[in-house]
Protein backbone atom coordinates (compact mmCIF):
# COMPACT_ATOMS: atom_id res chain seq x y z
CA UNK A 1 0.00 0.00 0.00
CA UNK A 2 1.10 3.44 -0.89
CA UNK A 3 0.73 6.21 1.94
CA UNK A 4 3.48 8.78 1.10
CA UNK A 5 2.18 12.32 1.45
CA UNK A 6 3.01 14.17 -2.08
CA UNK A 7 4.28 17.78 -1.28
CA UNK A 8 5.54 20.36 -3.63
CA UNK A 9 8.78 22.31 -2.06
CA UNK A 10 10.73 25.29 -3.90
CA UNK A 11 14.38 26.25 -3.08
CA UNK A 12 14.57 29.80 -4.91
CA UNK A 13 16.81 32.49 -4.71
CA UNK A 14 19.55 34.64 -6.95
CA UNK A 15 22.25 32.28 -8.87
CA UNK A 16 25.46 31.15 -6.73
CA UNK A 17 23.22 30.54 -3.18
CA UNK A 18 23.17 26.81 -3.70
CA UNK A 19 20.00 26.17 -4.93
CA UNK A 20 21.23 23.15 -7.41
CA UNK A 21 23.29 22.26 -3.81
CA UNK A 22 20.21 21.87 -1.77
CA UNK A 23 18.52 20.04 -4.22
CA UNK A 24 21.10 17.44 -4.45
CA UNK A 25 21.82 17.37 -0.78
CA UNK A 26 17.81 16.92 -0.51
CA UNK A 27 17.82 14.01 -3.34
CA UNK A 28 20.69 12.08 -1.69
CA UNK A 29 18.77 11.73 1.29
CA UNK A 30 15.50 10.66 -0.73
CA UNK A 31 18.04 8.04 -2.28
CA UNK A 32 19.76 6.76 1.11
CA UNK A 33 15.48 5.99 1.79
CA UNK A 34 15.23 3.95 -0.67
CA UNK A 35 13.17 6.01 -2.66
CA UNK A 36 12.87 5.80 -5.95
CA UNK A 37 14.30 9.70 -7.75
CA UNK A 38 13.54 10.90 -11.02
CA UNK A 39 15.62 14.40 -11.47
CA UNK A 40 14.94 16.30 -14.53
CA UNK A 41 16.66 19.77 -15.89
CA UNK A 42 15.75 21.76 -18.91
CA UNK A 43 17.50 21.05 -22.42
CA UNK A 44 18.67 25.33 -22.51
CA UNK A 45 20.74 24.88 -19.61
CA UNK A 46 24.04 23.09 -20.97
CA UNK A 47 26.53 24.29 -18.45
CA UNK A 48 28.97 21.66 -17.42
CA UNK A 49 27.28 18.75 -17.71
CA UNK A 50 24.18 17.54 -19.80
CA UNK A 51 23.18 14.68 -18.32
CA UNK A 52 23.61 15.63 -14.74
CA UNK A 53 22.55 18.78 -12.39
CA UNK A 54 25.97 20.23 -11.13
CA UNK A 55 26.31 22.79 -7.95
CA UNK A 56 29.11 25.21 -7.94
CA UNK A 57 31.00 22.58 -5.30
CA UNK A 58 31.11 20.06 -7.80
CA UNK A 59 28.21 18.07 -6.47
CA UNK A 60 26.10 16.48 -8.92
CA UNK A 61 23.62 14.04 -9.76
CA UNK A 62 21.72 12.05 -12.85
CA UNK A 63 19.57 14.45 -14.75
CA UNK A 64 17.40 13.93 -17.82
CA UNK A 65 17.22 17.17 -19.72
CA UNK A 66 13.66 17.77 -21.34
CA UNK A 67 11.98 20.32 -23.47
CA UNK A 68 9.72 20.99 -21.32
CA UNK A 69 6.60 19.67 -18.86
CA UNK A 70 5.04 17.22 -21.59
CA UNK A 71 8.29 15.65 -22.27
CA UNK A 72 9.24 15.66 -18.23
CA UNK A 73 5.63 13.80 -17.79
CA UNK A 74 6.41 11.63 -20.88
CA UNK A 75 9.54 10.29 -18.98
CA UNK A 76 7.83 9.96 -15.46
CA UNK A 77 7.96 6.13 -14.29
CA UNK A 78 5.02 5.02 -12.43
CA UNK A 79 7.05 3.67 -9.01
CA UNK A 80 9.23 6.85 -9.03
CA UNK A 81 8.31 8.47 -5.38
CA UNK A 82 10.58 11.94 -5.66
CA UNK A 83 10.79 14.20 -8.30
CA UNK A 84 13.69 16.73 -8.48
CA UNK A 85 13.47 19.72 -11.11
CA UNK A 86 16.42 22.10 -11.57
CA UNK A 87 16.14 25.51 -13.55
CA UNK A 88 12.60 25.63 -12.61
CA UNK A 89 12.08 29.08 -14.22
CA UNK A 90 13.10 27.97 -17.64
CA UNK A 91 10.07 25.62 -17.68
CA UNK A 92 6.79 26.74 -19.41
CA UNK A 93 2.97 27.22 -17.92
CA UNK A 94 2.01 23.24 -18.02
CA UNK A 95 4.15 22.34 -15.30
CA UNK A 96 2.23 24.10 -13.21
CA UNK A 97 -0.66 21.50 -13.14
CA UNK A 98 1.72 18.61 -13.37
CA UNK A 99 3.25 19.39 -10.11
CA UNK A 100 -0.11 19.91 -8.71
CA UNK A 101 -0.93 15.93 -10.40
CA UNK A 102 1.88 14.63 -9.01
CA UNK A 103 1.57 16.11 -5.36
CA UNK A 104 -2.16 15.01 -5.59
CA UNK A 105 -0.94 11.51 -6.36
CA UNK A 106 1.62 11.42 -3.40
CA UNK A 107 4.54 12.34 -4.88
CA UNK A 108 7.21 14.38 -3.70
CA UNK A 109 8.36 17.65 -5.98
CA UNK A 110 11.23 19.50 -5.17
CA UNK A 111 11.98 22.26 -7.42
CA UNK A 112 14.93 24.78 -7.94
CA UNK A 113 15.08 27.96 -9.40
CA UNK A 114 15.42 31.45 -9.76
CA UNK A 115 12.97 33.76 -7.73
CA UNK A 116 14.29 36.76 -10.12
CA UNK A 117 15.44 37.45 -13.09
CA UNK A 118 18.55 39.60 -13.35
CA UNK A 119 16.16 42.57 -13.63
CA UNK A 120 14.90 41.67 -10.43
CA UNK A 121 11.48 40.75 -11.85
CA UNK A 122 9.77 37.73 -11.24
CA UNK A 123 11.17 35.10 -13.15
CA UNK A 124 8.92 33.06 -15.68
CA UNK A 125 6.43 30.68 -13.47
CA UNK A 126 8.35 30.92 -10.48
CA UNK A 127 5.49 33.21 -8.94
CA UNK A 128 2.88 30.66 -9.43
CA UNK A 129 5.36 27.80 -8.07
CA UNK A 130 6.24 29.70 -5.13
CA UNK A 131 2.46 30.52 -4.42
CA UNK A 132 1.12 26.97 -4.46
CA UNK A 133 3.88 24.86 -3.15
CA UNK A 134 4.03 23.60 0.30
CA UNK A 135 7.47 24.61 1.69
CA UNK A 136 9.57 27.59 0.20
CA UNK A 137 13.20 27.82 0.73
CA UNK A 138 14.78 31.31 0.13
CA UNK A 139 18.26 30.67 -0.17
CA UNK A 140 20.94 33.72 -0.16
CA UNK A 141 24.42 34.42 -1.74
CA UNK A 142 26.69 37.11 -0.52
CA UNK A 143 27.15 40.27 -1.84
CA UNK A 144 30.09 40.67 -3.96
CA UNK A 145 30.23 44.63 -3.45
CA UNK A 146 29.90 44.86 0.58
CA UNK A 147 29.66 41.07 1.89
CA UNK A 148 26.09 41.61 3.41
CA UNK A 149 23.38 39.00 1.84
CA UNK A 150 22.82 38.87 -1.64
CA UNK A 151 18.93 38.12 -3.04
CA UNK A 152 19.77 39.35 -6.34
CA UNK A 153 21.78 38.35 -9.81
CA UNK A 154 23.63 40.95 -11.19
CA UNK A 155 24.27 40.50 -14.98
CA UNK A 156 27.18 42.09 -16.33
CA UNK A 157 28.16 42.83 -19.57
CA UNK A 158 32.07 43.59 -20.37
CA UNK A 159 31.65 44.43 -16.46
CA UNK A 160 29.25 46.77 -17.11
CA UNK A 161 25.47 46.18 -15.65
CA UNK A 162 22.95 44.49 -18.23
CA UNK A 163 20.61 46.66 -19.13
CA UNK A 164 16.84 46.36 -18.08
CA UNK A 165 15.57 45.86 -22.07
CA UNK A 166 18.35 43.07 -22.71
CA UNK A 167 17.12 39.30 -23.23
CA UNK A 168 15.93 37.67 -20.27
CA UNK A 169 17.27 34.19 -21.09
CA UNK A 170 21.35 34.09 -21.05
CA UNK A 171 22.80 31.12 -19.94
CA UNK A 172 25.90 31.32 -18.04
CA UNK A 173 27.91 31.71 -14.51
CA UNK A 174 30.81 33.68 -13.23
CA UNK A 175 31.69 35.41 -16.42
CA UNK A 176 28.63 37.22 -16.73
CA UNK A 177 26.56 37.09 -13.55
CA UNK A 178 27.73 37.70 -9.28
CA UNK A 179 25.07 38.02 -6.57
CA UNK A 180 24.62 41.53 -5.01
CA UNK A 181 22.01 42.68 -2.67
CA UNK A 182 19.28 45.00 -3.35
CA UNK A 183 21.45 48.70 -2.37
CA UNK A 184 24.44 47.13 -5.10
CA UNK A 185 22.20 45.87 -8.35
CA UNK A 186 22.32 47.74 -10.79
CA UNK A 187 19.41 47.57 -13.82
CA UNK A 188 19.95 50.69 -15.91
CA UNK A 189 16.89 51.97 -17.67
CA UNK A 190 14.75 49.97 -14.96
CA UNK A 191 11.03 51.63 -15.24
CA UNK A 192 10.07 51.51 -11.91
CA UNK A 193 13.69 51.95 -10.32
CA UNK A 194 15.15 55.43 -11.26
CA UNK A 195 17.69 55.92 -8.48
CA UNK A 196 17.87 59.23 -6.84
CA UNK A 197 20.77 60.17 -8.79
CA UNK A 198 19.11 59.22 -12.18
CA UNK A 199 16.10 61.50 -11.02
CA UNK A 200 18.41 64.24 -9.48
CA UNK A 201 19.98 63.96 -13.20
CA UNK A 202 16.59 64.40 -14.84
CA UNK A 203 15.46 66.84 -13.06
CA UNK A 204 18.66 69.05 -13.77
CA UNK A 205 18.51 67.77 -16.74
CA UNK A 206 14.22 69.02 -17.81
CA UNK A 207 15.34 72.82 -15.34
CA UNK A 208 13.58 71.72 -12.22
CA UNK A 209 15.12 71.11 -9.33
P1 LIG B 1 21.21 28.85 -11.31
O1 LIG B 1 21.28 27.40 -11.06
O2 LIG B 1 20.12 29.62 -10.68
O3 LIG B 1 22.53 29.53 -10.88
P2 LIG B 1 23.61 28.94 -9.97
O4 LIG B 1 23.96 27.55 -10.37
O5 LIG B 1 24.67 29.99 -9.91
O6 LIG B 1 22.85 28.96 -8.58
P3 LIG B 1 22.80 27.91 -7.43
O7 LIG B 1 24.17 27.82 -6.83
O8 LIG B 1 21.83 28.54 -6.48
O9 LIG B 1 22.31 26.63 -7.99
O10 LIG B 1 21.25 29.08 -12.89
C1 LIG B 1 20.79 30.22 -13.43
C2 LIG B 1 20.83 30.13 -14.94
O11 LIG B 1 19.91 31.08 -15.46
C3 LIG B 1 22.18 30.47 -15.53
O12 LIG B 1 22.42 29.66 -16.67
C4 LIG B 1 22.02 31.90 -16.01
C5 LIG B 1 20.55 31.97 -16.34
N1 LIG B 1 19.94 33.29 -16.15
C6 LIG B 1 19.17 33.82 -17.18
O13 LIG B 1 19.02 33.21 -18.24
N2 LIG B 1 18.59 35.05 -17.01
C7 LIG B 1 18.71 35.76 -15.83
O14 LIG B 1 18.14 36.84 -15.75
C8 LIG B 1 19.50 35.19 -14.76
C9 LIG B 1 19.66 35.91 -13.48
C10 LIG B 1 20.09 33.94 -14.97
MG1 LIG C 1 22.17 25.94 -9.98
ZN1 LIG D 1 25.81 44.93 -1.45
Amino acid sequence: MRHSHGLVEVIAGPMFSGKTEELIRRLRRAVIARQKVQVFKPRLDQRYSARHVVSHNGDQFHALPVAGARELEAHLEPDTTVVGIDEAQFFDADLLPLVQRLAHRGVRVILAGLDMDFRGEPFGIMPQLLAQADRVDKLTAICMVCGREATRSQRLIDGQPAHYNDPIVVVGAAEMYEPRCRVHHEVPGHPALLTSQEDASHDASSGLS
